[in-house]
């Protein structure tokens, strides 16, 4: 070969390479889920005390910061179901932990899989379904990384990979919190438990396997555009991290959340049956005097897995794609530590429905840019296909949010929906938080005066026309929940389902 053709091709191949990661049409995508993290989080102020997010906080520096969004779903699995399928528990019947989209919608397309039909590499790690078997089936994937578990209380003696095979598998509970081996050995324990894991380096946590996987997948080159999903299982329980992050919130600077004795006294039974089904878990902490530890433990799994995202960020920003890759940060939902009697998700009030949200996408978003806009999680789906550029899937339930990315004050026609369980939703809008439940009891909230929900305007005479105008977004139907695991085998091997009455046959593969 002439010295000339070579330094040609040479050039061209060069040419090549930066035009793949260079790739304007079709950015890459980054989707970091945060597990259980409600609206503490610098940016958003919900914690009253000084909470240690410098990496989220910078994150959102850079692009858009959401500060009215919202859940889909108050519990992990129907909401991660419902970003990554663009469809309401409401249309699917996926209404809790306990049932699998896969086996149940086979005919679905996940928002990756979509992605991956359109000529992109998709790649995962942690936790982005939820995380018990058979809700991550392979056909999302060209390849993906598994949780790896930190917890006693998650396998015990059991390996990580029992773990994934004994689906359900929820150990003995055993009650929190400290963290003490029994003649040597550490017991199982339960989901309340807290502390730092002794002799456990912070290199070995399972959070810190995602972000190894994140560097080394950002290290590589890649033919095609890429889809990247990444989780964190903290702050979700149980609340173990190394212990430096414990030793930044000293026990005295803590403070608690703002609590209001008769809260629960103009709520309907409803509503105060969500909230008393973690109220045990709370009384418990708060009489044992441990409420200030606990807080302690939750603060400091944030900070941990806001450690995780910032090392995810400094990985892109060290690869040669930062230019060109939209990062959206999500929560699957809020958390109570107390209001409303309440310790746990899965209600409706706003430390339950809101969640950080962010999203940076070169060339579309512009650095400091907050959006007050209610928006929720079924809007991802297609404002990703529209920032990709993909052809659009038309039978989404959500709205393309790209309008407020370009500029967070466009119009913005709709409320952010937040269901939980069947037939009970949340319609939030930018002045006003509405629930409504299966019975047809209500609760309305001035969520400008009322920040702590603490007045319900229902029994007031509220403005009628407020309230018709909010029940419209009220869903009209609510599907019928889903079949759950136990109509199913499932081969976790195989990753496949075999519905036991109909003997159809679903290939997680596929
Ligand atoms: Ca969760």
């Amino acid at each position: 070969m002439k010295k000339t053709t070579f330094i040609l091709l040479l050039v061209i191949s060069l040419m090549a390479c930066k035009t793949k990661e260079e790739n304007t049409e079709h950015p890459n995508v980054i989707v970091i889920s945060v597990d259980d993290l409600r609206d503490w989080v610098g940016y958003l102020g919900g914690y009253k005390g000084t909470v240690y997010t410098p990496n989220i906080d910078r994150l959102a520096a850079s692009g858009v910061a959401f500060t009215n969004a919202h859940t889909a779903a108050t519990v992990c699995c129907p909401s991660r179901n419902a970003l990554m399928l663009g469809k309401r528990p409401s249309t699917t019947g996926l209404y809790n932990n306990g049932q699998w989209w896969k086996a149940t919608h086979p005919q679905e397309i996940t928002l990756a899989q979509y992605f991956k039909n359109n000529g992109y590499y998709t790649a995962g790690a942690g936790k982005v379904f939820h995380h018990t078997p058979g809700n991550n089936p392979p056909c999302s994937w060209n390849e993906f990384q598994d949780q790896v578990f930190d917890d006693p209380w998650n396998f015990a003696d059991w390996s990580a990979e029992r773990y994934f095979l004994s689906y359900g598998y929820r150990g003995e509970i055993v009650q929190y919190p400290e963290w003490k081996p029994l003649n040597g050995i550490y017991p199982i324990r339960s989901e309340l438990d807290w502390g730092a894991i002794p002799g456990k380096e912070e290199k070995d946590y399972g959070d810190v396997q995602v972000v190894n996987y994140a560097k080394a997948f950002l290290q590589k080159q890649h033919e095609k555009p890429f889809f990247l999903a990444l989780g964190t299982y903290r702050p979700h329980m149980p609340w173990h991290v190394p212990q430096k992050y414990f030793d930044m919130y000293p026990l005295n600077e803590v403070v608690l959340p703002e609590i209001k004795e008769d809260d629960l006294d103009d709520i309907p039974e409803e509503g105060k049956k969500l909230a008393m089904a973690g109220s045990r878990d709370f009384f418990q902490i708060r009489d044992e005097g441990k409420w200030k530890e606990a807080v302690q433990a939750y603060l400091a799994s944030i900070t941990f897995a806001d450690k995780q995202v910032g090392d995810i960020l400094d990985a892109l920003q060290n690869s040669g794609f930062a230019k060109n890759t939209i990062v959206v940060l999500w929560s699957d939902h809020g958390w109570h530590l107390g209001t409303k009697q309440h310790w746990h998700k899965q209600t409706l009030w706003e430390e339950c429905t809101q969640i950080p949200f962010i999203i940076t996408a070169p060339g579309t978003t512009k650095p400091n840019s907050l959006c007050d806009k209610p928006v929720d999680m079924v809007n991802v789906f297609p404002t990703l296909v529209s920032l990709c550029k993909l052809p659009e899937k038309t039978d989404l339930d959500g709205h393309d949010m790209s309008p407020l990315l370009r500029n967070p004050n466009s119009d913005w026609a709709y409320p952010a929906i937040s269901e939980i369980k069947t037939g009970n939703v949340s319609i939030r809008t930018q002045n006003w938080h509405f629930i409504h439940y299966k019975d047809g009891t209500e609760e309305l909230y001035d969520s400008n005066k009322d920040p702590n929900e603490w007045n319900n305007l229902l029994g007031q005479n509220p403005d009628k026309s407020i309230l018709e105008e909010l029940n419209k977004w009220v869903p009209k139907t609510f599907a019928e929940s889903v079949p759950d695991k136990n109509s199913f085998y499932f081969d976790p091997y195989q990753y496949t389902y075999l519905n036991r009455e109909t003997k159809e046959f679903i290939d997680g593969k596929k």
